[in-house]
């Protein structure tokens, strides 16, 4: 690693810079201009790490709008809804969700009653360690810990459904791998009543208007059970335990226990959670004959089918042991992912029939996951996997710029244009060579 950027690199930085300065807008970063206009959670955990390389008071702004949001039960939406945007801007927008009708949500911040990958706490602990100003962001931290104790706490209580240790999404908008083909068997099973309920979507060719009519039609019951912990528990027909939702929950519970000894709190409680993540991701989600983690479909009682990029997520556990790295990282560089591909790492297994180079999360790269997994690959010591993740990752936005996702093969762009956490992961790649003790 050296610690200058080349002036090539040095152009990538200002137009990674240019894109979340025009995706600003006062309060928060919206993901993609137009095609996302409020704000996401886990965009927001990535673009906040990207600012933090860029405009340190902006990324904390960026997480503390996120967090207005946030249910008086500890749930953070995954969409805070922007009032000022034209209503049909972005569809489903509040009237779907109804969050004003929720005791438990905040008034005059309309949002969602989903969840995403829970990667705050890790971006806080990121903004804390690029931070030039130790004092100031040690105060951002501990006005920011009881938030995210409280969306942690939300977790452990509503959402381990089996009272395993791992969180279930109820929802495929939950995983922010919406249209994955490990969602096609859940949501295959469920016994829709034959109405429309998103007749238009033209924005991606991908989901298809069928996938609209099953994600709508879930939060609907989730909406008239006033997003209850009771239904999802016993009645609700999506339930999934996902590698990745449940890696980046791991990695921010290891963040928290970091974060309280910074701020003085005591880490012991986030230390044993991780614990138990740890060892129920590795009795209930490691697939010992293919070698690889899957989701469990908690309504089938089994493990399901197709492997996606999200096996990887537990690579970002620091302590996962070193005999279930090594079969990993063989998957990754094998002809099903990193092997095969010119630019990797594809979303979904290249040899599964349900591959699609162009299907949204069925296929393509982003750039997204690939910080997920270069992130894991420093964690481990594995600078072969973090040199090949950082130089896909570069080389995609240099040829095709800061676009949504990318075809696997060529590189082609795909998707929105001026992406928000396209440009905030290479703020991030590029801010960790300059200073790799932040990497
Ligand atoms: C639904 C904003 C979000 C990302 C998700 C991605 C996509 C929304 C959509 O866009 O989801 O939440 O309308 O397709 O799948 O990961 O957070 O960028």
């Amino acid at each position: 690693m050296t610690s200058r950027l080349t002036g090539d690199e040095t152009t990538l930085w200002q137009a990674a810079a240019r894109v979340l300065d025009a995706n600003w807008t006062g309060t928060a970063t919206v993901p993609s201009p137009g095609l996302y206009p409020h704000q996401w959670s886990w965009d927001s955990a990535f673009v906040s790490m990207g600012l933090a390389r860029h405009r340190p008071d902006r990324a904390e702004a960026e997480l503390l709008s996120l967090f207005r949001g946030q249910w008086a039960d500890g749930l953070l939406p995954h969409i805070v809804f922007n009032t000022e945007i034209a209503r049909d801007a972005y569809f489903p927008g509040p009237e779907l969700w109804r969050s004003d009708r929720q005791p438990a949500a905040p008034h005059g911040v309309p949002t969602s009653g989903l969840v995403q990958p829970p990667l705050h706490a890790l971006a806080a602990l990121r903004l804390h360690e690029c931070a030039a100003d130790g004092e100031r962001s040690r105060g951002f931290l501990a006005r920011l810990y009881p938030m995210l104790v409280a969306q942690h706490r939300y977790l452990a209580r509503a959402r381990d459904l089996e009272s395993s240790g791992l969180v279930a999404i109820c929802h495929p908008w939950e995983s922010g791998l919406e249209n994955s083909p490990a969602w096609d068997r859940p949501l295959g099973a469920l016994r829709l009543p034959p109405a429309r309920y998103a007749p238009r979507r033209t924005r991606h060719t991908m989901p298809t208007g069928e996938d609209y009519d099953r994600y709508v039609w879930l939060v609907t019951l989730l909406r008239e059970a006033g997003y209850a912990p009771g239904h999802l528990r016993e009645d609700h027909p999506f339930a999934v335990e996902d590698p990745l939702v449940n890696a980046a929950y791991l990695a921010s519970t290891h963040a928290l226990a970091e974060i309280a000894e910074i701020i003085g709190a005591d880490p012991v409680p986030h230390r044993e959670r991780a614990q138990r993540i740890r060892h129920a991701l590795l009795d209930r989600l490691w697939d010992r004959d293919g070698g690889c983690f899957r989701a469990l479909d908690l309504r089938a009682g089994r493990l399901l089918p197709v492997v996606t990029v999200a096996a990887f997520g537990p690579l970002m556990d620091p302590g996962l042991p070193a005999p279930i790295v090594r079969h990993l990282v063989d998957l990754l560089l094998s002809a099903r992912f990193a092997g095969a591909a010119g630019y990797p790492v594809p979303t979904c297994d290249i040899q599964a029939p349900a591959f699609d180079r162009g299907g949204y999360w069925r296929g393509p790269t982003w750039i997204n996951t690939n910080w997920l997994l270069w992130h894991g690959a420093l964690a481990h010591g594995l600078p072969v996997i973090a040199d090949l993740l950082y130089g896909a990752t570069l080389r995609l936005v240099r040829q095709s710029g800061f676009r949504e996702y990318f075809d696997p093969f060529d590189g082609t762009g795909r998707g929105g244009h001026d992406h928000s956490w396209s440009a905030a992961v290479v703020l991030d790649l590029l801010g960790a060579r300059r200073a790799p003790w932040a990497a």
